[in-house]
């Protein structure tokens, strides 16, 4: 496939000890080779200059991947600066001016994905693998990018494309056909190992699907009872303003907590109440908003004021159903730090002493899955469940077909459970599905 090149700042942002800037395209040595002052060699790391009309860029490590041996397909050269912003900046403004664009998000993988060197289960770990929020995330997506799903996918694939020939010959030449009886047999072994598989394979993903999800928690509660005091105890700094003006934080912010090596996003939000103020009323919708993406609430109450009418409004109306009540400002009341299990379960702290702060992190800690045998797993999506469910709904039915010798219908339903496994791996994907995939991929991967 023939493609513009494309280039792209590949390390995060801001100033660092080294900088990566990834290019990709056809013929690179020829498009580039004037801007280095020493050539280029396939696979080989070169210190060079990066110098045009005597001005020098960085004196860099440069290392040219040659087509097809790169991780897109195409030629490849991974420029190593100084990870200086400005300096890596100025190099992607040279190599624009050189026929080279800035890549989308996801394009590099995207054109690995398009040019052959990985399957789309593949591609997709790649940006799993970055955004994994702990430890056993990080293994799964590894997992799956050494080819463990894509193996196991693999082999019901071809147990099911070997059954399906077996009844095409079955369906068009019956006469040539053993004993019923032995037909029976034979296509229901093959359906219980398709079965058992495809079990297997459904179970692992969920487990992984769930390894998958950084959980969100948002702090929800009437102005003042504490809620940036609680976050700010939380992330151990002065991250969100607290006063005591009722309405202060006007706005949905999240934070990423590290709780026990293990990531979590936790969102501070404007306090509901009944305002004429414009902005307050944004925040407000935010907050909902907040609500609504959240895996779990903790629901913020002032303790000396207790839990009111205005609260009760507040769950009922905001749906929420999923949630603690933090009982915040103990201090005032004398009361200790503890939580009473119960549905809803409370939890009684004070965020200004930084007294019982802990027991949510204890909360948000029962939540963590513990997957024993991490080594079985994948870091699977939503989508690829989905594909195995309706392959599995497609193989649940095979057994009254066998009964009643539909082999037609049998057929029929293999071949709809063909078509959902391979959509996983990626056998003809749509645009607005590589879209979808590709966009959510950091700039530079
Ligand atoms: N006595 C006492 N005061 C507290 C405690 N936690 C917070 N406060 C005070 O309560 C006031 C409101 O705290 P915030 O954290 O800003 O409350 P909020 O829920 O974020 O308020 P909004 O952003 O307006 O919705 C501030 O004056 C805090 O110092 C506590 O544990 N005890
Ligand atoms: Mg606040």
């Amino acid at each position: 496939m023939k493609s513009n090149a494309i280039c792209a700042i590949a390390t995060a942002k801001g100033s660092s000890a080294l900088g990566v800037i990834r290019i990709s395209g056809d013929n690179l040595d020829s498009l580039l080779s004037h801007i280095f002052t020493k050539k280029l060699s396939d696979r080989r790391a070169v210190l060079t200059n990066i110098k045009v009309n005597n001005v020098i860029y960085d004196n860099c490590i440069v290392i040219l991947y040659c087509a097809p041996r790169s991780y897109t397909g195409e030629d490849v050269i991974e420029i190593i600066t100084h990870g200086n912003p400005v300096i890596m900046h100025s190099i992607i403004e040279l190599l624009c001016k050189n026929g080279v664009s800035n890549a989308a998000p996801g394009e590099f993988t995207e054109r690995a994905f398009l040019n052959n060197k990985m399957s789309l289960e593949k591609a997709e770990a790649v940006s799993d693998l970055i955004s994994a929020s702990d430890i056993q995330a990080v293994r799964a997506a590894q997992n799956s990018l050494c080819g463990k799903f894509y193996d196991e996918v693999n082999e019901v694939l071809s147990c099911i494309v070997s059954l399906r020939a077996e009844l095409e010959t079955i369906i068009n030449f019956p006469e040539d056909d053993d004993t019923p009886d032995l037909i029976i047999k034979k296509i229901t072994e093959q359906v219980e190992r398709i079965t058992l598989l495809l079990d297997n394979i459904l179970i692992n993903s969920k487990e992984g699907r769930s390894l998958n999800h950084k959980r969100t928690y948002a702090f929800i509660g009437k102005p003042n009872s504490g809620k940036s005091s609680i976050v700010n105890c939380l992330l151990r700094e002065d991250a969100s303003i607290v006063t005591s003006i009722a309405g202060t934080t006007r706005d949905s912010i999240e934070y990423e907590l590290s709780i026990n090596n293990k990531i979590v996003t936790i969102v501070d939000t404007a306090g509901i109440r009944a305002t004429q103020d414009k902005v307050e009323i944004e925040g407000i919708e935010r907050s909902i908003k907040a609500v609504l993406k959240a895996d779990k609430i903790f629901y913020v109450v002032d303790v000396s004021r207790g839990l009111d009418k205005d609260d009760h409004a507040i769950l009922k109306n905001y749906n929420i159903t999923n949630y603690d009540i933090v009982f915040n400002k103990i201090d005032l009341e004398g009361l200790e730090p503890r939580v009473i299990r119960k549905s809803p379960s409370e939890i009684y702290l004070s965020a200004i002493n930084n007294i019982g702060v802990d027991l949510i992190r204890d909360r948000v800690e029962e939540d963590f899955i513990q997957v024993e045998k991490v080594e079985d797993l994948y870091l699977a999506r939503s989508r690829h469940v989905d594909h195995l469910i309706d392959a599995k709904e497609c193989i649940n039915r095979c057994p009254s077909h066998i009964s009643d010798c539909k082999y037609d219908i049998l057929a029929e339903d293999m071949r709809n459970a063909h078509i959902a496994l391979s959509s996983i791996l990626g056998q003809n994907p749509t645009e607005e599905l590589l879209n979808e995939i590709f966009m959510s991929f950091c700039i530079g991967k």
